[in-house]
């Protein structure tokens, strides 16, 4: 009988708890001022906004809970609630996901988010959702830029012999390779750190990171290639939502949504202001690129996605209007 009770009231305390403020940490590579930041707190804003303050969150912004592929590994095993990343190493998760690394693929920001936000987007969001991930809306992070501390990048010759940081992605090390540069694959918390002690000559990324990591410390040249498109993605914990009602769930969803859109926002202003602050921080910023020829040499890429899953999803991407 004893045991019953305390059964009884162990229970009660439990279904109280469900119903008490639950705090939602938000993790991500960034600062909490960067495009990522804002969009962490625009998710956590609007889930408060939206649960009653049911739901509290909190950024854990700069990558204090390791790198993208750290942080999605915490969420498959419900260390972290909620991460805003890069697409960089969700591949080796979701190899699918790989579709949208290639290089050369999006034509610019519109094409980018039409075939995010439509039919392939959501297709896509379910298949992480089959590899204990739970993808709630497409965010972005902006078409890449090459930079380095030792030439001006005009031509794929330029980048011969440039030890170049890539994300830990085999369609992006395969494209840098076949362009000419020495691909070395890093997660972002090392990455200044790198760069300053001359571990890599150069690394790429967009406008966003750039100007969010203050990269002119530690390069002097960016060179407006636009290799590729980078998406974010909002990814949530399957041990967290799996847990959820279906009208916190749509909370959630609901604060993707307004993540993605405040993220967005914050690309389009820094496309917009990004380059001018590069420019006024001492770096040489090389426009004038023609980008046939590094299209070309990133071509042989393709076959990293396309030897296990055909052409038809490129096809599908190429055709998005
Ligand atoms: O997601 O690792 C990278 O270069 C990413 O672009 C950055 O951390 C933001």
């Amino acid at each position: 009988m004893k045991h019953l009770v305390t059964g009884f009231i162990a229970a009660a305390i439990l279904a109280t708890g469900a119903h008490a403020q639950q705090n939602i940490v938000v993790g991500h590579a960034l600062s909490p001022s960067s495009h990522y930041g804002v969009g962490a707190q625009a998710f956590i804003d609007t889930l408060t906004e939206l649960s009653g303050g049911t739901f509290t969150g909190e950024q854990a912004p700069a990558g204090q809970l390791g790198g993208e592929r750290d942080m999605i590994e915490g969420l498959q095993i419900g260390s972290l609630d909620l991460v805003v990343t890069s697409t960089g190493p969700l591949g080796n998760f979701v190899p699918e996901v790989f579709a949208l690394d290639l290089p050369f693929l999006f034509r610019d920001y519109d094409h980018a988010r039409a075939t995010l936000d439509g039919e392939i987007g959501q297709e896509l969001l379910a298949k992480i959702g089959e590899n204990n991930l739970v993808g709630l809306a497409w965010s972005e992070n902006g078409f890449r830029h090459v930079t380095n501390s030792q030439r001006a990048v005009r031509t794929p010759e330029d980048l011969a012999g440039l030890k170049l940081r890539t994300m830990e992605n085999k369609v992006h090390m395969t494209a840098f390779s076949g362009m000419g540069a020495s691909p070395t694959p890093m997660a972002f918390p090392e990455l200044f750190t790198a760069l300053q002690q001359g571990v890599v000559d150069g690394q790429e990324n967009p406008v966003t990171v750039i100007t969010a990591s203050k990269f002119w410390e530690v390069q002097k040249h960016v060179s407006l290639t636009g290799h590729v498109y980078s998406p974010a993605v909002v990814l949530a914990s399957p041990v967290l939502f799996d847990g959820l009602s279906d009208e916190q769930k749509g909370w959630f969803m609901e604060a993707s949504k307004a993540s993605a859109a405040a993220t967005r926002a914050e690309v389009n202003r820094l496309e917009e202001a990004g380059v001018a602050l590069l420019r006024e921080n001492g770096m040489e910023v090389i426009t004038d690129i023609d980008k046939a020829p590094f299209a070309a040499l990133a071509e042989a890429s393709y076959s990293v996605y396309t030897d296990q899953y055909g052409t038809e999803m490129v096809d599908r991407i190429k055709a998005v209007k």
